[in-house]
């Protein structure tokens, strides 16, 4: 396989300020992992759990600290497995995910039920290092690995009705006790534009540290949209729709008011409980300001040109 970069797509020796780049050397080393800037053969199959092999160099990096993998395997929110952010650690230890399977529905060629190693298998894992801006104003830097959406989408010939594409998480009481409880409405759904979902920068992503995803971050695959509050990046997930009308989503079907269909990263644009304009990140003393579009307004703010982001929020 030949795999042509896009010219966003440096390799890491080629953009990464010296210092973060020896970081992440070390970073690779102690992951056990050999960092490259091209490297094949992405997938590898053991007793029918996904496995990472090697996979591509980092095509976005960031020069700011990555969070501690600990804190970042610790310090999480997805309500299937609880609402505290140490229940998804603790509640989803024996959470299985092999013979994951992914509906694909709706305004599109390829319809059918695809086996996740099938799905992903054609294409090339990448490694990006993204801030994550959870909407409750903390935040991390997590080296995701993952597949550009896009190109899975393109996969399934979107037909040019497909105007959004809406997702869905696994919905299974007893798998997710979480779900026993009606906190949210499950299945946990959310969706993105076409556009939105085509951007280069959005992912599904399969792994996290140079390892296979854990549960409690979204196994086996999980969204990962940088520039959205963390709530979009949805996790676990087991439906894909291609929509000619905006889906629902699950916090904006909690509270309208409060999480909007688009939930773009604004620290001009309070919540009507608290401000945006700050966030804690993980491990960090001091707050930070919270960046227009968390830090991705060069690559994405013409997404939105002439839509009016207080509005449309
Ligand atoms: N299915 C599902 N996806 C979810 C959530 C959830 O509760 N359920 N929580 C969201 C929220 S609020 C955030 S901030 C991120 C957190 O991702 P992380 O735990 O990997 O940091 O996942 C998002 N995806
Ligand atoms: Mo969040």
């Amino acid at each position: 396989m030949i795999i042509i970069k896009k010219s966003w797509e440096i390799a890491e020796s080629e953009v990464t300020p010296e210092p973060l780049y020896l970081r992440r050397r070390e970073f690779m080393k102690a992951a056990g992992t050999i960092g490259g800037a091209l490297m094949l053969s992405p997938w590898s199959s053991a007793q029918g759990a996904l496995e990472i092999g090697a996979y591509q160099g980092n095509a976005v990096t960031l020069d700011e600290e990555i969070t501690e993998e600990d804190a970042a395997n610790s310090y999480n929110n997805f309500y299937e497995f609880g609402t505290g952010k140490e229940d998804p650690m603790q509640k989803s230890k024996r959470f299985t995910t092999d013979d994951w399977t992914i509906v694909v529905s709706g305004e599109c060629e390829k319809h059918g039920s695809y086996g996740l190693e099938d799905m992903v298998k054609p294409f090339t894992v990448e490694e990006r290092i993204y801030r994550l801006r959870c909407v409750e104003a903390w935040s991390m830097v997590v080296p995701w690995l993952g597949i550009p959406l896009g190109s899975i989408l393109q996969s399934f010939q979107p037909t040019s009705k497909a105007k959004y594409v809406a997702f869905k998480t696994l919905h299974d009481p007893v798998r997710m006790p979480g779900q026993q409880r009606s906190v949210l409405d499950w299945p946990y759904r959310e969706g993105l534009t076409i556009a939105e979902a085509m951007h280069p920068l959005t992912i599904l992503s399969v792994g996290m540290y140079g390892k296979t995803m854990p549960n409690q971050n979204g196994a086996p695959i999980r969204l990962v949209v940088p520039w959205k509050y963390g709530f979009k990046s949805i996790k676990s997930i087991v439906g894909i729709e291609f929509t000619e009308t905006q889906p629902q989503t699950s916090w904006n079907m909690a509270a309208s008011r409060e999480y909007g269909f688009y939930s773009n990263v604004n620290p001009t644009v309070d919540h009507p409980r608290w401000s945006q304009k700050r966030e804690r990140r993980i491990g960090d003393i001091f707050k930070r300001d919270t960046l227009m579009l968390n830090g991705y307004a060069d690559e994405v703010a013409s997404l939105y040109d002439g839509l009016d982001l207080a509005v449309n929020f």
